[in-house]
């Protein structure tokens, strides 16, 4: 339904992150949704890809004021009234103090987690402080989104949901993003998984793969599957990329596991995951990022300081 008035109200509180490159704006402020009362939101505005069908059409309709004029070159602001939306707008309402931070700009850190590091700083943080995973209940129980189930395996310890992942704007193949959530619950993360849990990543992969070459018509070949160390939500979830997404939103290339790289860890070792040591990049504002602190890991230094473990600066974040 479309909902014009869903900002008129909106008051923003702080700009929390804004990128020019991706042309993504993200921002702390209240809403009043309908006729709740306000509340805190963070509301995430990403500019729209072209619709190359639909565009001669949608530059017939462009108003042009001119720039600049040089030779054989000029550039002009373009203005596009009635054309479909061009934001694509997700709002979080209310919101936590972890959303604001999760959307903020942040110093990253890189931390070496070693097995002895999860068991005393990792696993603790964990059980205390995590996003609600409401959302992801509700999708397994077909609350919500339930029309937008691509493929789904019903069974309690193999199967899954495949469905558009929140981040895709579920029209462009060249950007598409799936996300597959088992149904099995207590698998937290990377850490959790062990041989017991091979047939249940092995069917995931091959009939979410299966499915997606049948819909959408990209062969799995083309397409990156991978879970996140460490996750945001500790609920067993795989993401499925088009391998023509460079840098697929929200990633980064030391979260990225793919699974079948996983899957050939835990076979030559099946307690791979808990015995091996994972790099991840921290952010200042995470939650973890302050029990690593705590913890003395970034050494004793206030402020930015190097981290004292002596290892390489190999982060690319
Ligand atoms: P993650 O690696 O735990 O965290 O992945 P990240 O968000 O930091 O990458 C969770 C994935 O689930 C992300 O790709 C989200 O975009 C996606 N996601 C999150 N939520 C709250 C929803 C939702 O409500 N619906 C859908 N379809 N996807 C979501």
């Amino acid at each position: 339904n479309s909902n014009c008035s869903l900002f008129n109200d909106f008051t923003v509180k702080k700009v929390l992150r804004e990128d020019p490159r991706s042309k993504t704006i993200s921002l702390y402020g209240s809403l009043t949704k309908g006729e709740h009362k306000s509340a805190d939101a963070v509301v995430l505005l990403e500019r729209k890809p072209f619709e190359v069908p639909t565009v001669e059409e949608s530059l017939h309709k462009t108003r042009t004021s001119e720039t600049l004029s040089n030779d054989i070159y000029s550039t002009h602001d373009g203005f596009s009234p009635g054309l479909s939306a061009d934001l694509k707008v997700t709002v979080i309402c209310p919101c936590t103090e972890k959303h604001i931070s999760k959307y903020s700009e942040h110093e990253p850190f890189l931390v070496r987690e070693t097995p002895e590091l999860y068991k005393t700083v990792t696993e603790p943080c964990m059980a205390q402080s995590k996003f609600s995973i409401q959302w992801v209940y509700n999708i397994l129980e077909k609350k919500t989104e339930s029309e937008r189930i691509v493929e789904e395996d019903p069974d309690p310890d193999l199967g899954f949901v495949l469905l558009p992942d929140m981040k895709w704007d579920r029209k462009n193949v060249d950007q598409l993003y799936l996300v597959a959530i088992a149904h099995k619950h207590g698998l937290r993360s990377l850490r959790d998984l062990g041989s017991d849990h091979l047939p249940l990543l092995e069917n995931i992969r091959t009939k979410a793969l299966a499915a997606i070459k049948e819909k959408f018509g990209v062969a799995s070949h083309q397409m990156r599957v991978y879970l996140h160390y460490q996750p945001s939500y500790y609920h067993l979830h795989v993401h499925f990329t088009n391998l023509r997404l460079d840098s697929p939103p929200g990633s980064d290339v030391l979260r990225a596991h793919l699974l079948d790289d996983v899957i050939d860890n835990i076979r030559s070792d099946p307690e791979f995951y808990q015995r091996t040591t994972i790099s991840y990049a921290l952010r200042e504002g995470d939650e973890l990022f302050k029990w690593y602190k705590k913890a003395g890991y970034f050494g004793t230094d206030e402020g930015q300081s190097q981290n004292k473990t002596g290892e390489s600066e190999s982060s690319t974040v």
